[in-house]
């Protein structure tokens, strides 16, 4: 089923394919020969979503939606956010809706490689910290909060492959736009003071990472994506288990109840539904950290060039970028005094600058620009900007990040439609 660019109601949504969107909405199962009833996490998240329990859930059918949902989008406890695909679910926000300085949960993007899981129970859960360790661990989140200290950081998670969309020759994949990207405050723990008491041993160079989500095949002995960083980019100050999100719960869809925050680099870094962590003496070769999977060629290469496997380098730090959270493509604005105003962001380092032009990059005006909250956090800009008479205009901008490394007009294309930090432009009429 095709959703591409559809914001649909979850009425039509359960309409067509109920089982299914019972599935993927509550992690509701049905059998063939037995009607499945909702249970555990589903029916934690149909209660939360109602704002109370449902006494009579047991004799609630399989694909069965409350009235009380009727203006309900189909991504729940989601605002505005476009559906680019059911299964796996992924949704993107639309810039304007981006402009919050620190981005609510109904705002957090939505990339799933697999079915998130059903039983997310934050009190049975356990995390496993294994493999070369002096001390193997099993931890459960209470364990967490008591023998770690407790922080809260803005993060930015960025999907590798925000941005594709606009790629020529197109590249597969989901066709992200501009709103695979979100900073949200994170409440966790540091990944390096958990592996630091486990007991990092010598000739550790990776971690590996492993959720509780399914492969889209049902198989249990698949992973749908296991990824790892590092173990130098691990043992950072920023890089968070965490396990709540904007002061409250995770939402479901954003690895509820513990995820890993691995802020700047590919958002496939940051694993939902984080269940255990294994440190190895090899790059870890888990699902899609393989092949071609987040991953670019070591060189610049032609639009629709081949590239041979072994000429792939996996991505590590995202690059610098930025985006226009107001006003939106289609604006009208009179000509005075218009607030311009977006964020900008680049991997591990920071802004130095954010310039937009009105006049298709002929001149260039310098916004204001705030420092991050905390290392890792996006930093927000701002301008007033007065424009000579009415007319079609655009405005583009351009972050400059601390290395003098400023963003490009043109994308470099690369076979899998990764890293696109081509300058943002958004179309206004001046009336
Ligand atoms: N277990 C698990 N973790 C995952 C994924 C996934 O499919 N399964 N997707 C990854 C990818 S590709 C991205 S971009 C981020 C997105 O996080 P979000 O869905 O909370 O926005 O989660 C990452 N963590
Ligand atoms: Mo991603």
């Amino acid at each position: 089923m095709s959703v591409k660019n559809e914001s649909k109601g979850l009425f039509a949504y359960f309409e067509k394919d109920p089982e299914s969107a019972d599935r993927h909405f509550f992690g509701r199962i049905s059998h063939s020969d037995r009607r499945g009833f909702l249970r555990g996490a589903g029916l934690t998240t149909m209660g939360a979503m109602l704002g109370m329990a449902i006494p009579y859930h047991r004799t609630m059918p399989a694909g069965f939606i409350p009235v009380a949902f009727a203006n309900e989008d189909a991504l729940t406890g989601k605002d505005g956010l476009t559906l680019l695909n059911d299964r796996p679910v992924n949704a993107e926000t639309p810039p304007q809706l981006l402009d919050d300085p620190i981005t609510p949960t109904n705002r957090h993007f939505i990339r799933n490689n697999g079915l998130p899981p059903e039983d997310v129970d934050p009190t049975t859960w356990t995390l496993t910290i294994d493999g070369l360790v002096d001390n193997p661990m099993e931890l459960t989140i209470a364990d967490l909060k008591s023998n770690f200290e407790v922080v809260n950081m803005a993060l930015t998670i960025e999907c590798g492959g925000n941005g594709r969309a606009f790629f020529d020759p197109p590249a597969s994949g989901n066709q992200w736009t501009l709103g695979a990207v979100a900073c949200s405050e994170w409440t966790g723990v540091r990944l390096k003071d958990v592996l630091a008491k486990a007991g990092v041993k010598d000739g550790v160079v990776y971690t590996a990472h492993v959720g509780a989500d399914t492969h889209l095949s049902g198989d249990p002995g698949k992973l749908p994506i296991s990824r790892g960083v590092p173990i130098e980019k691990a043992m950072t100050d920023n890089v968070l288990i965490a396990f709540e999100m904007n002061g409250a719960a995770l939402h479901p869809m954003n690895g509820a109840p513990l995820r890993l925050v691995v802020p700047g680099w590919p958002g496939s870094c940051s694993q939902k539904w984080l269940k255990r962590i294994w440190l190895r003496d090899v790059v870890h070769d888990g699902p899609k950290m393989t092949g071609t999977s987040y991953r670019v060629p070591n060189r610049p290469v032609a639009p629709g060039e081949e590239v041979a496997k072994e000429d792939f380098v996996i991505i590590e730090r995202m690059p610098v970028k930025s985006l226009i959270t107001s006003p939106a493509t289609g604006a009208e604005l009179g000509a005075q005094g218009a607030e311009v105003r977006g964020h900008a962001w680049s991997g591990d380092r920071k802004i130095e600058r954010v310039d937009i032009s009105i006049d298709f990059g002929a001149t260039w005006i310098e916004t204001e620009l705030e420092a991050p909250v905390n290392d890792g956090a996006w930093q927000n800009w701002r301008t007033t900007v007065n424009f000579p008479q009415a007319g079609y205009y655009e405005i583009w901008a351009r972050a400059t990040d601390d290395a003098g490394v400023a963003q490009p007009f043109a994308i470099a294309w690369n076979p899998k439609g990764y890293l696109n930090n081509s300058m943002h432009r958004v179309g206004v009429r001046i009336v």
